[in-house]
């Protein structure tokens, strides 16, 4: 097959290097905090990370001891979407809860 970038006289070039991207993925965590109960965290856990109650209550409880914690791994969008999720949730109720997201 002709080079790419060279005249080819109206042939057809086919490019056979794969260029299919896949996502980028980002790491969800949730931040310690003094003043949202451990309860609403278990919630948020639970509803917005799809976790299994004793797996909801394993996290949040690393999260109150270690300061932050993994909820989940997912495509940039969705773990934008997560994190505002988490935080509108939290703001509804008073709770100053934090998440963050950051690259795999
Ligand atoms: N530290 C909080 C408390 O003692 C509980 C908590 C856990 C808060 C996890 C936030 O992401 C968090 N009530």
């Amino acid at each position: 097959m002709a080079e790419p970038g060279k005249h080819t006289d109206g042939e057809v070039l086919e490019r056979t290097k794969q260029e299919t991207k896949k996502p980028e993925l980002f790491k969800v965590l949730l931040l310690n905090d003094d003043y949202t109960t451990m309860e609403f965290v278990v919630e948020v856990l639970e509803s917005i990370f799809h976790k299994q109650p004793a797996e909801a209550f394993r996290i949040m409880m690393l999260v109150h001891t270690q300061g932050k914690g993994l909820c989940g791994v997912y495509p940039f969008e969705v773990a934008e979407t997560k994190v505002e999720t988490v935080v509108e949730r939290a703001r509804e109720r008073g709770f100053p809860l934090r998440a963050a997201m950051e690259p795999e």
